[in-house]
C-alpha cells in the first residue's frame, strides 16, 4: 500500500491532548490506527508558546523534525536549545521532554519505528 497524506486535509480528525502536556496537541498521520500502514507512524505535535510536552520515555526509539518555532529539548535531564529545521533522535527508553520557549508555535513531526502510536506505553519522568 502506497499512499500520500496532507497535514492541511486531515480535518477530519480532532486533535488530541492530554492533562499531563500543557499546551501540547497533536494529530496522526500515518497510523495503523486510521490509514493502511505498518512497522513505520508518523504524527505531527504542536506545542503552543509556554507549553511543555513533559519529560517522558518509552521503549521505542523515536525521531522529531522540527518545522517551526523553538525550544529547549531535556535530554535526560540535560537541555539543548533546539529550533526550526533541526531534527532529533531518542534512543529507546531514553528520558525526553520538549517545552516551547519562544513566541511561535513550536510545530514538529515525530516518528515511530511502530505499527501505530495506541500501542507505545509512555511512563511519565521526574
Ligand atoms: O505528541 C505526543 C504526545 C504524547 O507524543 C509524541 C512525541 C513524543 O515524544 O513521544
Ligand atoms: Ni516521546
Amino acid at each position: 500500500m502506497t499512499f500520500v497524506k496532507n497535514l492541511k486535509s486531515v480535518t477530519n480528525q480532532k486533535w488530541t491532548v492530554s492533562e499531563k502536556y500543557p499546551g501540547v496537541r497533536w494529530k496522526y498521520l500515518i497510523d495503523g490506527d486510521f490509514t493502511k500502514s505498518s512497522s513505520l507512524s508518523l504524527g505531527f505535535c504542536e506545542i503552543a508558546p509556554g507549553g511543555n510536552l513533559t519529560l517522558h520515555y518509552h521503549s521505542p526509539a523515536e525521531i522529531y523534525v522540527i518545522t517551526n518555532g523553538k525550544g529547549i529539548l531535556n535530554k535526560s535531564g540535560e537541555l539543548e536549545e533546539i529550533k526550526k529545521n533541526d531534527v532529533v533522535y531518542i534512543d529507546g527508553n531514553a528520558k525526553h521532554g520538549l517545552k516551547n520557549i519562544g513566541t511561535e508555535t513550536l510545530e514538529f513531526y515525530w516518528i515511530f519505528p511502530t505499527d501505530r502510536f495506541s500501542e507505545i506505553e509512555y511512563f511519565s519522568s521526574n
